[in-house]
């Protein structure tokens, strides 16, 4: 019995790992496409019936597929329009003829569809176990591998077992049986309590799944937070406590050069700076993302740049020289305070005009205001609030926010150090060696 990797696995996959998966899930559906009307067809035939293999549309595409990859040949937009257009309309249609035939079928032998697809199940994860011993399957592979042993029976087994009138009834109970039990052990498994992935799930199929997170309770690593409280990734928090000098240290920065918080890792991607963080999450997961229209993404790329090189910096500056920095520094002190306070007043009458920063809808630069937004009292002063009312409608809106609320939460699940003592100034103002030495 072969999978049905086509309608199933790879959503599956993809769903699991994202477009990383897609690669591997296309080449075990070619194989498997390939096996089926080769090997299957013998199986149930008596012969193998090489015209059904050349004749098969998969296959054709597969060699047109390759030859234009290595070639380099991209198609006109005139026919790869109407083509993808066409492609998207037969995945449902082919998924709507394969259930249409198989409510023909007879289903008279359920006990022989539960027990075929309870050895199916097994004998297929004890080859993946075994694939997994042999072959060296790096990144998304061992999981797809695990994932495609699971996958129910494809309906092509049992429309093959009709034409050749082998056992179809029997068939058909198995494709049946195993499509409902495959439903409910993928069910489990997104909701992130898999009974048989367990034992199997390798570090890589687990730590690609869960998102590393580098935290430290301020500004910039909490918008990233919100990101991924709002959209519900699953993630693990690694504490960085950039007062002890962690942030220095080799290993952190060998996942951001930069040393300082937040960073990311995603399976074996690394991601460093709070707003590139949010936009690659945003490009993952497509939420909290403006219109997908060049004049939406104009504008969120826009402001989100003025967040990152103006109103992060200029508000972090302020803050260094107002609270922390040694005397004289009325220079520096009403540089940064005035340019902090241009920043923020070209948003506040921005949001004005606006609900949120683009437009009409909450997406990810909103996140990013709201990480500095919260500091507003500390960066420009206690009264700073009645000069910037917009700026504090969206601050007072995202706050009500339950994903606002658990991001805010998360400083009080770890211990961070407190005091700015001379080691904690030694390693977050490096710079002040100079002026000792
Ligand atoms: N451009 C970076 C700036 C990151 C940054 O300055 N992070 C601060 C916390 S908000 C930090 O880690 N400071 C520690 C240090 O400067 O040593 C981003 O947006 O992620």
């Amino acid at each position: 019995m072969f999978t049905n990797v086509g309608p199933v696995g790879i959503p599956l996959i993809v769903l699991a790992y994202g477009q990383d998966g897609l690669a591997p899930a296309v080449v075990l559906l070619v194989l498997s496409n390939i096996l089926h009307f080769t090997i299957g067809v013998g199986v149930v035939s008596g012969r193998v019936d090489w015209h059904m293999v050349y004749a098969n549309p998969l296959l054709r595409g597969t060699v047109l597929g390759v030859a234009f990859s290595q070639s380099g040949w991209v198609l006109p937009t005139w026919i790869n329009t109407p083509l993808t257009t066409i492609g998207s309309v037969l995945v449902p249609m082919m998924l709507l003829l394969l259930g249409a035939r198989l409510s023909t079928s007879k289903v008279s032998d359920a006990p022989v569809g539960v027990a075929a697809s309870v050895i199916m199940l097994v004998v297929r994860l004890i080859a993946a176990w075994l694939i997994l011993l042999v072959l060296p399957l790096q990144g998304v592979e061992p999981g797809a591998i695990i994932l495609f042993a699971c996958l129910p029976s494809a309906v092509f087994n049992f429309m093959l077992a009709d034409r050749f009138q082998c056992a179809p009834n029997k068939v058909a109970s198995m494709v049946i049986v195993s499509h409902v039990a495959n439903r409910c052990v993928a069910a489990r498994h997104l909701a992130g309590v898999s009974i048989i992935f367990v034992p199997y799930s390798t570090k890589s199929t687990r730590s690609l799944r869960m998102i590393k997170f580098y935290y430290h309770p301020s500004p910039n690593p909490i918008k990233v937070a919100l990101y991924l409280e709002e959209t519900g990734t699953p993630y693990e928090v690694v504490t960085v406590d950039t007062r002890k000098g962690e942030q220095h240290a080799p290993a952190f920065k060998a996942i951001n050069p930069n040393a300082k918080t937040p960073a990311m890792q995603d399976g074996d991607i690394n991601v460093f700076d709070s707003n590139a963080m949010l936009l690659y999450l945003g490009e993952k997961t497509g939420q909290f993302m403006p219109a997908n229209t060049p004049a939406a993404r104009a504008q969120m790329y826009s402001w989100l740049m003025f967040v990152a090189t103006g109103i992060g910096p200029y508000s972090g500056q302020a803050v260094h020289f107002k609270h922390f920095a040694p005397e004289p520094k009325e220079y520096a002190v009403n540089r940064y305070d005035f340019e902090a306070w241009r920043h923020w007043n070209i948003l506040n009458d921005h949001l004005a005009a606006n609900q949120y920063v683009v437009g009409d809808t909450y997406t990810l630069v909103d996140m990013a205001v709201w990480g500095w937004a919260r500091a507003v009292p500390f960066i420009l002063g206690p009264d700073a609030w009645e000069k910037l009312p917009h700026v504090k409608r969206l601050l007072d809106e995202i706050n009500a926010r339950p994903a606002a609320q658990r991001a805010e939460a998360l400083k009080a699940k770890y211990t961070f150090k407190a005091e700015m003592d001379d080691d904690a100034r030694k390693n977050m103002f490096p710079q002040n060696a100079r002026l000792t030495a």
